[in-house]
């Protein structure tokens, strides 16, 4: 959005829910293996309306240095007090009275993202709209964890084949690399395929990277530390495949640095990871300016994070297929609704009603929280 709403809202209430939900099937990552998905949801009251967002932490500091903890932390002291019983007039505004923090993205994005489903709500407007996207379907893919054993990798990437998803991804991480990449590259000689190694390897693994080089990858994604762009920008050159980096960019100052040393040749955008829509949309407009393609990362979010995903993916340069699957891939029943399902193509439609386009379900919202705290103005 580039203006401001025509009335500013006062924020009256903010709650906080930490909220921990059983996945369908657990995830395995090179940094370990889920079995529920903890995170801190946020709502904003304004005038009767509420808006909602989702700080993607997860069960420790693995993915991120930001934990439940660390989230709620920095929310209940400086972010819920920067805009409590102020009057807020666009999501940039909310962006400007964050300035001070450093760090902490994933926590300020649960709160900014919450006011910009509450302003798409209050004008009437689809938070898509809101964002200038341009699509009513986003393109999705899968990302399929790590398996006890080959055959059980090969039974999931089946599946999610067969349900329709028309490109995978998959976690690597060293000894679960070239030879799983190669055994579905076989099976599926013409899937859209891509991996993700979550920054398992160091540059002394070089010549297992180059060897993926040769099963016509869409993207090796983040290889590398989560701080080091020198060391991607060495890489690069060597590899036909386009790294993408994921962790390393947590701000849109991050993706110039990335772009600017040739440390990647796309990236993933998380709302969480950068700190939120507005510099989501930043990053999005830098890499459409460079001719740089982006997509949606996700975090195993509930339904409140995949709307913001959803909304966030029709920008015009989010071009590769997102980590936005449908609901029924994370959970058996989730906390809003409707629930998002897969179309044919392997694209999720995109809601198209006022703000977030789904609706929270208190008694859903209550049997899976463990902490609930509410500040009013
Ligand atoms: O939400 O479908 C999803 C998960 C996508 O693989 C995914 N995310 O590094 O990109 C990533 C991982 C982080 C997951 S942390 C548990
Ligand atoms: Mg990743």
């Amino acid at each position: 959005m580039t203006e401001g709403t025509e009335h500013p809202m006062q924020i009256e209430r903010v709650e906080l829910h930490y909220v921990d939900m059983p996945l369908a099937h657990p995830f395995e990552t090179s940094f370990g293996r889920e079995v529920t998905r903890p995170c801190v949801l946020v709502a904003v009251h304004s005038g009767g309306l509420i808006g909602w967002g989702e700080c993607a932490v997860g069960s420790g500091p693995w993915f991120s240095s930001e934990t439940i903890e660390t989230a709620w932390h920095v929310l209940r002291e400086f972010l819920i007090p920067a805009v409590l019983g102020q009057d807020i007039a666009s999501p940039a505004d909310v962006v400007a009275r964050f300035h001070r923090v450093r760090g902490h993205p994933i926590a300020r994005a649960g709160l900014e993202n919450a006011v910009w489903a509450l302003m798409a709500q209050a004008q009437g407007v689809s938070l898509a709209r809101l964002l200038d996207g341009e699509r009513d379907r986003v393109p999705v893919g899968v990302s399929v964890g790590i398996e006890p054993a080959l055959d059980a990798l090969l039974d999931r990437v089946a599946q999610h084949v067969d349900e329709g998803y028309g490109r995978v991804k998959l976690k690597i991480k060293p000894g679960w690399d070239v030879g799983v990449v190669r055994a579905v590259r076989e099976r599926w000689p013409d899937l859209p395929l891509q991996v993700d190694a979550n920054c398992a390897y160091t540059p002394a693994d070089a010549p297992i990277l180059r060897e993926l080089d040769a099963f016509d990858l869409l993207l090796i994604e983040q290889p590398f530390h989560h701080e080091d762009l020198v060391d991607h920008a060495w890489l690069q050159p060597q590899l036909r495949t386009p790294l993408c980096l994921d962790e390393s960019i947590r701000s849109p100052e991050h993706a110039r640095w990335a772009l600017e040393i040739g440390a990647c040749r796309v990236i993933n955008v998380k709302v969480g990871r950068v700190g939120g829509l507005t510099a989501a949309q930043e990053i999005h407009d830098l890499c459409a300016g460079r001719g740089v393609p982006v997509w949606c990362g996700g975090m195993l979010e509930t339904n409140v994070g995949r709307a913001t995903n959803v909304a966030l993916a029709t920008l015009p340069n989010f071009t590769l297929p997102g980590d936005i699957s449908a609901s029924a891939r994370y959970y058996r029943e989730d906390i809003a609704e409707p629930n998002f399902v897969l179309n044919p193509g392997s694209a999720l439609s995109v809601p198209d009603g006022p703000g977030l386009g789904v609706r929270v379900i208190p008694e859903r919202l209550a049997a899976v929280r463990l902490r609930h705290q509410a500040w009013n103005s």
